[in-house]
């Protein structure tokens, strides 16, 4: 393979084609009169006396069925879920929320509560079948029927698949890569094919770092020539970046860290810090290229340390978001990059400032309406793309099945993509967010979509196998995304989470939902807090970072600064080469995936495509380009041919 991927690419960010239910039926007692329902036992008493409440066991919504009276081993419980409906509890309320959030076994009990499992938690639980009679109390909502007792489950089951999880017998693969020099928290392939790392600079643990190095991808096994020792002048932790549109493919970043937010030292140029770097060399040689800084002259209107960065349909870039120094005050508002000389690009957004400080890292894509896409803490909008003013306020993102307040965005960090989109570009585009975490510190154990340009968008929840805070998402050259690295408990940040999920998952948007993630291999390394994920342009993925623990004494860290680095791989490997390849056209699939830079679930820059193309006779292809920026903005792509 002699031409980067990225080369051709760069003809196609420029030329725009190249060659080449029912409601529950004693319910009138809730409706007619709530306060009553609620308060007035004598009232229930007296229907109870006319018509003791019985199982409800038909006109339940979807596939469930009534099961049992179940006792619970007290003072534990057998669901790991519940939440309460102090008026309103009925079948079909619990369980169409527990099954709505993918939970296949429910139950109510003591009447105004709901329950919320899996089957096998029945048994690993200790619950026990208990004659009928032990379950009495009417439901809180619904007084004909009943829900539970004390420390009694009128337990119900979901017939059928309810989480069609694939597990196939070959689940792809960790494998370990090269050592790495520091833990890393933002990965970045450049059109050099070089991998581009930035960490800490100034407050890393490792004395010795520079805060920036390159690896060499040919060199992996070959340690001592592999890395480059590269240069920042600022504190880059927690920056954002991205590749931009221009020929040159450099990498802008954005923000950084400051001590405190109060403080006049020198550290706040890290905060205001714009660096760039024109990836050099080719593979076998160093490039000569370093990261270039110029505080005084190129910098942020706003201090922003975890902020979020997009091209635009315009090739200007846009930074959002952030706090104005370490866990200080919101810098609730946007920026447009490059700054007008003299002229202020700031816009303020009120919703940033009232969800603060769970809006970090927020979630940003650029749809074919034009509309910016933003996700932040539980919440979502669309944003027109010359004022910024929102344009439309998008549903509530949903939780946890007991917590609609759970979040998203740091540190209740979950990952976001964009799903692929495909030529004649008329399917909606949907927006994609994985995992999160409760305020409370359960990671949450579901991904969410949503069309946002369609006319009454809704959120889908789909549940993932287990709970994951701080994933990454990686989109695979053949429209698929391997979700990685996280933590089943906690948020993010240094020693705030435990019980690293190890697995990783695929999920695959051409799968109808509910059948949609498989679950794959396992590393044997935690990649938690600061752990980024890449595409390589062979199509494995390259793992990196996790510095969980990193301000503990070295003695104390119950995980460690990492510093090895792997890859995860799934499928077939790709074949990025169109101008000359062997084989048949016939079945072929090209898509176009984004440069991303990875750091904190975003992969800021992400988008798959899969552009039209026609092959002639003599395996001479031709890729025609998305047919504007709304759609794709300019940018660097790898081209990739599968199949
Ligand atoms: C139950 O009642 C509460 C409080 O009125 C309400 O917020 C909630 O939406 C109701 N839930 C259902 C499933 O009807
Ligand atoms: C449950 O049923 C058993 C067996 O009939 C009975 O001994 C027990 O008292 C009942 N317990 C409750 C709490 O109703
Ligand atoms: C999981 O990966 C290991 C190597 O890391 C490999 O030996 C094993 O076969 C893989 N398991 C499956 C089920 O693919
Ligand atoms: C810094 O020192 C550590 C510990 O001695 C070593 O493992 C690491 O490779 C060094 N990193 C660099 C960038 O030299
Ligand atoms: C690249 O430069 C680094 C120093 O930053 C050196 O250690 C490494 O050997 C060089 N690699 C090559 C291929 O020359
Ligand atoms: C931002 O939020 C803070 C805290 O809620 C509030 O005091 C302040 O008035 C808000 N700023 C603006 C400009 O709305
Ligand atoms: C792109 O759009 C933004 C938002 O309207 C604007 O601030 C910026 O100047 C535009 N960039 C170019 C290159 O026109
Ligand atoms: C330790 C670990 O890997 N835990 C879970 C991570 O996620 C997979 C799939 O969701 C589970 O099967 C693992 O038990």
């Amino acid at each position: 393979m002699s031409s980067t991927p990225f080369q051709l690419a760069a003809l196609l960010a420029i030329v725009p084609a190249i060659r080449f239910t029912s409601v529950a039926r004693g319910d009138w007692v809730a409706k007619t009169n709530p306060s009553e329902a609620r308060g007035g036992l004598n009232r229930v008493a007296v229907y109870a006396s006319r018509a003791p409440p019985t199982v409800q066991t038909t006109d339940l919504p979807g596939q469930w069925q009534y099961s049992r009276c179940l006792a619970e081993p007290a003072p534990n419980r057998v669901f790991p879920y519940h939440f309460y409906l102090p008026g309103n509890n009925s079948a079909q309320n619990c369980l169409s929320q527990c099954s709505a959030f993918g939970y296949p076994a429910a139950g109510m009990e003591y009447g105004h509560e709901c329950w919320c499992g899996d089957v096998a938690d029945i048994t690993n639980n200790g619950g026990t079948t208990v004659p009928e009679s032990n379950c009495t109390m009417a439901c809180s909502g619904d007084s004909l029927h009943l829900c539970g007792d004390s420390w009694r489950l009128q337990l119900y089951l979901w017939s059928g698949t309810l989480n069609n999880w694939g597990t196939p017998a070959n689940s792809g693969r960790y494998e370990y890569l090269v050592p790495g020099l520091v833990p890393p928290l933002l990965a970045t392939v450049g059109i050099n094919g070089k991998v581009s790392f930035l960490e800490k600079f100034g407050t890393s643990e490792f004395q010795n770092s520079t805060g920036a190095y390159e690896l060499d991808l040919s060199l992996v096994n070959d340690f001592s020539h592999a890395w480059r020792e590269m240069h920042v002048k600022s504190d880059v932790f927690c920056s954002a970046a991205v590749v931009l549109p221009d020929k040159a493919g450099r990498i802008l970043n954005a923000g950084g860290y400051s001590k405190a937010s109060t403080s006049q030292d020198s550290s706040q140029d890290s905060t205001f810090g714009l660096r760039l770097y024109a990836p050099d060399g080719s593979a076998g040689v160093n490039g000569t290229n370093d990261w270039e800084e110029d505080p005084v002259n190129f910098k942020l209107q706003s201090r922003r340390w975890y902020p979020t960065a997009l091209v635009l349909s315009n090739g200007s870039v846009l930074v959002m978001g952030g706090e104005n120094g370490a866990n200080g005050a919101p810098s609730p508002s946007l920026e447009i990059l490059p700054r007008i000389p003299g002229g202020n690009t700031q816009v303020f957004l009120d919703w940033l400032n009232r969800t603060d400080p769970n809006n970090l890292y927020p979630f940003l894509h650029v749809l074919p309406s034009g509309l910016v896409f933003a996700g932040y803490y539980n919440e979502a909008r669309l944003l027109d793309p010359v004022t910024f003013a929102t344009v439309k306020i998008l549903p509530n993102i949903p939780g946890s099945v007991g917590n609609p307040l759970a979040g998203r965005s740091y540190p209740l960090e979950g990952a976001s993509v964009l799903l692929p989109q495909r030529a004649p570009y008329t399917d909606e585009t949907t927006v994609l967010i994985c995992g999160g975490s409760d305020s409370g510190g359960d990671a949450l154990d579901n991904c969410v979509s949503i069309q946002p340009e369609a006319t009454n968008p809704t959120w889908v929840i789909e549940r993932m196998p287990s709970k994951r805070v701080m994933p990454c998402m990686v989109a695979l050259p053949d429209g698929t995304f391997m979700i990685m690295n996280g933590a089943q408990k906690g948020v993010a940040g240094f020693n705030a989470a435990d019980d690293p999920n190890l697995s990783a998952l695929l999920y695959d948007p051409s799968q109808p939902v509910g059948s949609r993630i498989t679950i794959l291999n396992s590393t044997t390394i935690a990649r938690m807090y600061h752990s980024e994920a890449t595409l390589l342009p062979d199509g494995r993925v390259l793992v990196s970072g996790s510095d969980p623990n990193a301000y503990d004494a070295p003695e104390t860290r119950k995980f460690p600064e990492e510093l090895r680095i792997e890859t995860g791989a799934y499928g077939k490997k790709y074949q990025i080469n169109v101008q000359l390849f062997h084989g048949k056209t016939s079945g072929m699939r090209v898509s176009l995936v984004a440069a991303t830079s990875s750091t904190h679930g975003n992969a800021m820059g992400g988008r798959t495509t899969f552009p039209a193309f026609s092959c002639s006779g003599n395996n001479v292809c031709t890729v025609t380009a998305p047919p504007n920026a709304r759609v794709s903005p300019p940018g660097w792509h790898q081209l990739v041919r599968s199949g």
